[in-house]
């Protein structure tokens, strides 16, 4: 048994992953979470209070981080700003969370010797062409695209310097698109699934020609697990499910898994910088580790996660028109 500081608990995957950790392990977890606009405590509704414990307060808040990373055995960061389009808007919260934030918990992981596990994204990586058969893996050079994706790849990188300059006991996982519950309505998939819901057409960016590898938030939680598990320490692992679809195909997915005429979407700007493809090479978790996906059949768990947010509409709607206002303004 051990005690985890889950940072970012209350978004989404770190949520996911909460409940994967109480429902599958015998440990015990306490959450620090600032609750921005992406924290939604009642993401954790009904944990057991003698094994879960939320902490409000900013990874970047060194004397709150100090005193909780003092009191457990190891450290998962989820907490980010994640939102590409966020990030070309104001990219300013961007490198006060990602960049300090982390900075800020690695100091403290230095000082107490605790282990750290670092979340992260296969965006680091920037983009491949869509006719391209390479994916990413652990040896790709970094070339982010974003403000986004440039915090994140500064973020491992500090993780992999304070392994090798300090000793820090650290591992990072560099992760695809996930789906799946809990998920903010900002994103893609729960975007166009309450669209539909609402009865407004989905909205495409550009040709939706681009390809993202979606993986359940589920199966990123199982990985991670084994990670913190068997890990090496100072490794990467790339976590994936060879789930690559293009954007138009899961439009068209969600329009008739919700029993409307697959082409009921609109083309809407497209975002500036859109990376292409992404799409990773998981073979060495899977070798190295052992560890496999559960969720291989994409359209199964779509349709689950359509089912969630029909059922779920009170976690979703109070933030639902200010996004599509936000989108409006751009064009999007
Ligand atoms: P999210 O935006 O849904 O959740 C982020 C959480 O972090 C929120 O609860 C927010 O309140 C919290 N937070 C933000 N700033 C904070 C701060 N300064 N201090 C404390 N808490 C803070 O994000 P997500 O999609 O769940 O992503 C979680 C992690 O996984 C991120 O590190 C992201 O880069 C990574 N990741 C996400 C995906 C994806 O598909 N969503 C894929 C790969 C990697
Ligand atoms: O309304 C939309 N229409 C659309 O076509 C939105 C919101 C998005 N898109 C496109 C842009 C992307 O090609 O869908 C794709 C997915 O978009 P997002 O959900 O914004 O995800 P993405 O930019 O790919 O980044 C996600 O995966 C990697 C997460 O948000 C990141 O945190 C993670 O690092």
């Amino acid at each position: 048994m051990a005690r985890l500081l889950v940072t970012g608990g209350a978004g989404f995957i770190g949520s996911n992953f909460v409940h994967h950790v109480l429902d599958h392990t015998d440990h015990d977890v306490v959450v620090l979470d600032k609750l921005t606009y992406a924290g939604n405590l009642a993401s954790l509704d009904g944990l057991p209070a003698d094994r879960f414990r939320f902490v409000q307060g900013d990874i970047a808040d060194p004397t709150v981080v100090d005193e909780l990373v003092g009191g457990v055995d190891a450290v998962v960061h989820y907490a980010a700003e994640s939102h590409n389009d966020n990030s070309l808007h104001d990219p300013r919260p961007f490198l006060d969370t990602n960049i300090i934030g982390t900075y800020t918990l690695l100091e403290a992981v230095r000082r107490h010797e605790k282990r750290f596990h670092h979340i992260s994204t296969d965006e680091v990586y920037g983009d491949l062409e869509l006719d391209d058969p390479a994916r990413f893996t652990e040896h790709t050079p970094y070339n982010p695209s974003s403000p986004y994706s440039s915090t994140k790849a500064g973020s491992d990188l500090l993780v992999r310097a304070w392994v090798r300059s300090f000793g820090v006991q650290a591992t990072i996982s560099n992760c695809s698109n996930n789906y799946g519950p809990y998920q903010h309505v900002e994103k893609f998939i729960p975007r166009q699934i309450t669209n539909v819901i609402r009865g407004i057409r989905p909205k495409l960016y550009g040709a939706g020609e681009n390809v993202r590898d979606w993986i359940h938030a589920d199966d990123h939680s199982s990985a991670v697990l084994t990670i913190l598990d068997r890990g090496v320490i100072g490794e990467t692992y790339l976590i994936g499910a060879d789930g690559e679809k293009n954007n138009k195909d899961v439009v068209e997915l969600i329009l008739t898994l919700m029993g409307q005429p697959a082409d009921a979407y609109d083309h809407v700007t497209d975002r500036a910088g859109h990376d292409l493809r992404y799409a990773i090479d998981s073979t060495k978790l899977r070798t190295d580790l052992g560890w496999a996906p559960q969720y291989s059949d994409f359209e199964a768990g779509l349709a689950a996660t359509i089912d969630w947010y029909r059922n779920n509409e009170a976690w979703w709607a109070p933030t639902k028109d200010g996004v599509e206002a936000f989108y409006a303004s751009k064009g999007q």
